[in-house]
């Protein structure tokens, strides 16, 4: 196996035995051939939009499949040949319209491949395709054409999301599909690979966009809300991941039954939105970010639902209660299909559950952009009377790495005239601290999960626009963590806007070669982190 998608890849070079993440390297063969099957289903849904056909199925299919090879998703090798059998039987169906419409016929390849009858000639044939580096091939354009598989790995992420709330953009898929094809390119030039890049971030833009219309849509303008981290007396069911489809269901299917449902990781800012917040037994969130997972599962008296990323290999003492839904695989891990929680709802009725009250602490989540622009005025104000010197968005992911301290150390230097926007499950190092509030406005601002980038992003607009300047000139610097291909997307999106002077840690990718980071470094300024004295005094001067 060779897989450097995330950004604790053994050595920061590549998993090659085994994945850091727990990655076998049978399912790390299966997740390569898919994408080998998706470039070739990529190739000839891109020649059917040239001829003016594009297919729903293959549209939403395209998602679903590109989501099941991102980082901590999908370990379940049952789980992939159907997906790549699918792709190919798409693949198939669509190009039989495009030869029905005059187009002609593809050039051996992924176009024209077939699966093995069995898994392990599958294990074979994905082994053949995978990301290690060949020989006489062009490395910085073999590093941008992995870095936008990666990108629309996480796209594809957003578009699932925002698919299955009733959200759809043909721009989104389209370009998936397109992106697919170029990495078949045989000698594109560097300027073509940079651009596709580029795109990729604008294109993720779009489809977080489209997730934020899907969420705000379905369950209203996140609000602000106080949720507690302590639990309440009685069952107990646990939802982690993104998908808030999900949890409503779940939040349906457990009203009455004397079951409190609790948030993880990053489910936490669903309990700002209003359609969902009204189920009084919506109750609190527990535990931190996903890394931690092993040890804050084992000590939950109920069930666990696992919507989406970060599943970690389950201990024995909780494999029994956890379960899996949507793209989400462990082997030996119940799946729930189309929606049927029951065996999730029967494992916490037969679980002890919490056997008292407590009263722990809280955090207050729910300010995304419409919440924060309501009192766009009043930070405004503070900003020109002085009372705000600068804005903090310190925002990603979480992972094991030691040096992700940085970012808790970060925000306990902060002066107490800055203010920290956050985001993600990076959160979860200092979402609990208490910084007080600046006339009013919280010095702590949680603006909700990783695709609610899209939020921060219209903040910075408003503000630019408020004070009449580019959102580089703002008071505001972006400090962020990366740990799987959201992040990577949503980075791409951050540079496609030609936002500059980003600090980026803990490490650095290491699918960039070292021109493409001098190309990052020269026209975007973007830098890693180095300590939290030293970044904080270079940015506040
Ligand atoms: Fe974290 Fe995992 Fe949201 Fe990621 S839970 S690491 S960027 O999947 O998606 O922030
Ligand atoms: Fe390694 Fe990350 Fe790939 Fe897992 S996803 S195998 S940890 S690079």
């Amino acid at each position: 196996m060779f897989c450097y998608q995330c950004e604790q890849t053994a050595k920061n070079e590549a998993c090659t035995k085994v994945g850091v993440c727990g990655k076998q390297p049978d399912v790390a063969a299966l997740q390569d051939l898919l994408t080998y099957a998706l470039k070739g289903l990529g190739q000839v849904a891109s020649e059917a939009r040239r001829l003016g056909i594009s297919d729903d199925e293959v549209n939403v299919f395209t998602c679903k499949a590109l989501f099941s090879t991102l980082t901590n998703v999908n370990f379940d090798p049952q789980r992939f040949p159907p997906l790549i059998r699918k792709t190919v039987e798409l693949r198939e169906r669509l190009k039989r319209k495009v030869l029905d419409a005059g187009g002609s016929a593809f050039p051996e390849g992924p176009a024209t491949f077939q699966p093995a009858e069995d898994l392990e000639g599958m294990i074979a044939q994905g082994e053949a395709h995978g990301f290690a580096p060949e020989a006489g091939e062009n490395a910085d354009i073999r590093s941008l054409k992995h870095t936008l598989i990666f990108g629309i790995r996480g796209i594809a992420a957003y578009a699932y999301h925002a698919e299955i709330l009733g959200k759809k953009d043909e721009a989104v898929y389209s370009f998936i599909h397109q992106a697919l094809d170029f990495t078949l390119k045989k000698t594109p030039s560097l300027e073509e690979a940079v651009e596709m890049v580029l795109k990729c971030g604008q294109v993720n833009l779009k489809a977080m966009e489209l997730l934020d219309a899907a969420h705000t849509e379905n369950y209203g303008h996140p609000v602000p809300t106080k949720v507690p981290l302590g639990h309440k007396k009685g069952k107990a069911i646990l939802v982690s991941g993104h998908d808030l489809k999900d949890l409503e269901e779940l939040l349906k299917q457990t009203e009455g039954k004397g079951i409190y449902v609790y948030t993880h990781g990053e489910m936490l800012p669903a309990h700002g939105y209003p359609e969902l917040k009204k189920y009084q037994h919506f109750y609190g969130h527990y535990g931190t970010a996903w890394q931690n997972q092993q040890k804050e599962f084992a000590q939950f008296p109920g069930s666990i639902l696992m919507t989406t990323n970060c599943i970690q290999k389950p201990k024995e003492s909780y494999e029994s209660n956890i379960f899996t839904a949507g793209v989400v695989g462990w082997p030996g891990v119940v799946h729930i299909d189309n929606y049927d929680f029951s065996p999730v709802i029967e494992r916490a009725m037969e679980l002890p559950g919490f056997t008292e009250d407590s009263n722990g602490r809280s955090v207050t989540v729910g300010f995304a952009r419409n919440a924060i622009l309501s009192v766009a005025d009043k930070i405004v104000e503070a900003v020109k009377n002085g009372k705000i010197r600068h804005f903090f968005l310190v925002a990603g992911c979480d992972g094991a790495k030691p040096g992700r301290n940085y970012y808790t150390r970060f925000v306990e230097l902060l002066p107490e005239d800055c203010v920290v926007l956050t985001l993600a499950c990076g959160k979860f190092r200092f979402f609990d601290k208490d910084l007080g509030t600046i006339d009013g406005i919280p010095r702590l601002i949680d603006v909700g999960q990783c695709n609610d980038a899209y939020s921060a992003i219209q903040v910075a607009v408003a503000l630019a626009r408020a004070f009449s300047c580019d959102v580089n000139e703002l008071p505001l610097s972006m400090v962020l963590s990366w740990y799987e291909q959201k992040a990577v997307a949503i980075l791409l999106t951050l540079l496609s806007l030609g936002i500059k002077n980003i600090r980026l840690g803990p490490s650095l990718p290491a699918f960039l070669t070292p021109a493409v980071l001098s190309y990052l470094v020269e026209n975007y300024n973007i830098k890693p982190i180095s300590t939290p004295e030293d970044d904080l005094r270079e940015i506040l001067g």
